[in-house]
């Protein structure tokens, strides 16, 4: 009946649930949501852990024990897992021109003893993944940002957030955030692809994976199956932000399902393993919005239903792919045989280039695509 269980390993943001619908054009709409009650209602509604800016939880440092000791007897109560940790480094006024990346060398100083201090939390809760998300490391225009240093700088950071890490002995890996844009003009590390090349230049590259979100890629007009596809290849789906986007426009954050609902099954698919590849194993981590015309009624509906169409398309998911119709649909599109190497055992390249091939046979052959689709669409669309 799609209702959740810790052992879908289901993970929220406070600040999702928490987000009191504060736009550019309006005040919030919703009261303040303690962390601690929030917590509680996730464990009830089938969560299995949460995770925080250290501003959502702790946005007051005179109160940082009392408030941290209330939240880890809720953590106790529920069972609830902390799974991951990241750091505010884009909501105060002094990140306005940047984080780790900006200009103004004291920022970056202040920055990275933030981000330290917050690792150190992150341990102590025990968890074992720490995000990061630029969203003030970018620019407007052309001359305000040197794009190179900023990546020198970037890159720093991330080595020596590494180093502190291993010189002490936590279990903790890093998982960077693209987005393109929002609420810079240009945002540095815009796409997985981005990020990914700069993570090879670290001096401990396992160290780093990503955290891409649904909306984000598709913001830039991306395939996100496609993405966490890549990122799985690589090894470096660390974590990951579901929610939902209308196509390239804000960053909506809708909940999991909602907008593109085609993607969304092919992003289960796709953590699903598409088959035959890599799966993702972390934890099923909700990043969205309810939105600001609900009242904490509408909230918790959405958050529940984050829950629910992920189970419902991992259903259909499963569905699809044990299906002998799209068996045989797979096997008439020859997809399976895409994992065979096109240079054969033995063969030299002379033998490959003598071979003669049958240019206008294969030029109007069959590809039988459309018919795999409608197998997908049939699934999604309950008729099957
Ligand atoms: C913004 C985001 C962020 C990040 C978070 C790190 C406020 O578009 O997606 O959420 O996800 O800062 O996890
Ligand atoms: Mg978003
Ligand atoms: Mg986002
Ligand atoms: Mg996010």
């Amino acid at each position: 009946d799609y209702t959740p269980t810790p052992e879908d390993k289901f993970s929220f943001g406070l600040w999702t649930v928490g987000w009191q619908g504060t736009d550019v054009f309006g005040p919030s709409s919703r009261d303040l949501l303690d962390p601690v009650d929030a917590t509680y209602k996730l464990a009830e509604l089938g969560a299995a852990a949460v995770t925080f800016h250290d501003d959502d939880l702790v946005p007051d440092d005179d109160k940082r024990d009392a408030v941290l000791e209330r939240f880890e007897k809720a953590l106790a109560d529920t069972g609830l897992a902390v799974e991951m940790v990241t750091t505010n480094l884009f909501g105060h006024p002094v990140f306005k021109e940047g984080a780790l990346t900006a200009n103004n060398r004291e920022v970056r100083r202040y920055a990275l003893s933030k981000a330290l201090r917050n690792v150190d939390l992150a341990a102590s809760l025990g968890a074992k993944t720490f995000v990061l998300w630029g969203g003030r490391e970018g620019a407007e225009h052309g001359a305000a940002k040197d794009v190179q240093a900023a990546l020198d700088r970037y890159s720093e950071s991330l080595n020596l957030l590494c180093a502190y890490v291993k010189e002490q002995g936590y279990d903790m890996r890093f998982a960077l955030e693209p987005k393109p844009n929002e609420p810079r003009g240009d945002i540095l590390l815009p796409t997985i692809g981005h990020a990914l090349a700069l993570i090879a230049e670290l001096d401990e590259p396992d160290m780093v994976g990503l955290n891409p979100e649904v909306g984000h890629e598709e913001m830039a007009g991306l395939n996100f199956a496609h993405g966490i596809s890549q990122a799985l290849w690589h090894d470096k789906l660390f974590h990951v932000d579901l929610n939902g986007q209308h196509g390239p426009r804000f960053d909506q954050d809708l909940r999991f399902g909602a907008g593109n609902v085609r993607g969304a099954f092919w992003t289960v698919d796709a953590l699903l393993g598409a088959g035959t590849g890599k799966a993702y194993d972390g934890y099923v981590h909700f990043d969205f919005k309810p939105p600001r015309a609900e009242a904490m009624d509408g909230v918790w509906e959405s958050a529940r239903g984050c829950m629910r169409n992920y189970l419902i398309l991992r259903d259909k998911v499963r569905a699809f792919r044990a299906d002998p119709d799209v068996v045989a649909a797979l096997e008439a599109a020859e997809v399976g045989t895409l994992r065979t190497p096109t240079l054969g055992e033995g063969e030299s390249l002379a033998d490959l280039r003598a071979a003669s091939y049958d240019v206008e046979g294969l030029a109007t052959r069959s590809v039988g695509l459309e018919a795999l689709d409608q197998l997908a669409m049939e699934h999604l669309l309950g008729v099957r």
